[in-house]
């Protein structure tokens, strides 16, 4: 499955983009090599940053204003698309940049788990995209109108894992090292700007391999051998963040 190949041609498809990034690493799950190839199809694009509701509101307000600067973005727009917050100004600025005339066909595009699908679903307001698909799955694609001259493609284009850093590929791979994907995200969550690892394990950590040990002994993971399971603590770890229970933030 070449996803490269999928996301480009869903940006061919298309008059214009949204780029979906996470608000907890907003900076460093962009991608900009796809930006740079809309920006050379001369499509306008948006950055929208989901899930706002999980970090505080100065830190999105500053990423907003970092990517504003550090972008080719038309603008940069603050949506909780499982709450439905920032509907109304996600759709006034398309339509203030698109126009209310001539039809226009919009595509969504991010790395995997970003929250593509529930973004499609609340511009929808219906639910349309299925949330959380493994991609691949094979339908034919529709267009869902969201203003009268603005259509937008129910297949979300996925970025490819590869195309992160090299540190957050297993982590964007869910069937990769799990433990060398948990080991870098606590990494990452312990020199975070804030984080509530605290909150969800009930203590603090210095060194990451001792944490996985941790969590395993106070959730009583135990494998053969009477060993702490890190690798089921390690799943833990990865599926808290996934489902944005374990939040961290940081530019
Ligand atoms: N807290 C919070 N969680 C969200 C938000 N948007 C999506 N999520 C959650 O993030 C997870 C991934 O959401 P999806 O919409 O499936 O993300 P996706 O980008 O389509 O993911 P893939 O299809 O795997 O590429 C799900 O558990 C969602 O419930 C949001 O605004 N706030
Ligand atoms: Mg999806």
């Amino acid at each position: 499955m070449d996803l490269l190949r999928l996301v480009k041609r869903e940006i061919l498809d298309s008059d214009a983009c949204i780029e979906v990034v996470d608000a907890r690493c907003p900076a460093e799950l962009r991608c900009r090599k796809l930006e740079r190839f809309v920006e050379k199809l001369n499509k306008p694009y948006w950055i929208v940053i989901n899930k706002v509701d999980l970090v505080p509101k100065e830190f999105a307000d500053r990423a907003k204003k970092v990517l504003k600067e550090q972008s080719n973005a038309v603008d940069v727009v603050h949506v909780s698309a499982t709450k439905y917050y920032g509907f109304n100004i996600l759709k006034w600025s398309l339509k203030r940049h698109l126009g209310t005339e001539e039809k226009k066909r919009l595509c969504v595009f991010g790395y995997p788990n970003v929250g593509k699908s529930s973004l499609i679903n609340m511009l929808a307001r219906r639910k349309k995209a299925s949330v959380a698909p493994r991609p691949g799955h094979t339908r034919g694609k529709q267009w869902i109108r969201i203003t009268r001259n603005i259509v937008l493609s129910d297949t979300p284009g996925v970025i490819p894992p590869e195309m992160a850093e090299k540190e957050w590929r297993p982590i964007l791979f869910p069937a990769e090292d799990l433990e060398n994907a948990a080991l870098t995200l606590l990494k990452k969550i312990k020199n975070a700007e804030g984080n509530n690892f605290k909150e969800v394990y009930g203590f603090e950590f210095e060194e990451e391999e001792e944490a996985l040990k941790e969590i395993a002994k106070r959730l009583n993971f135990i494998s053969k051998g009477n060993k702490y399971d890190t690798k089921r603590a390690a799943k833990r770890v990865i599926d808290d963040w996934n489902r944005g229970k374990l939040v961290g933030w940081w530019l």
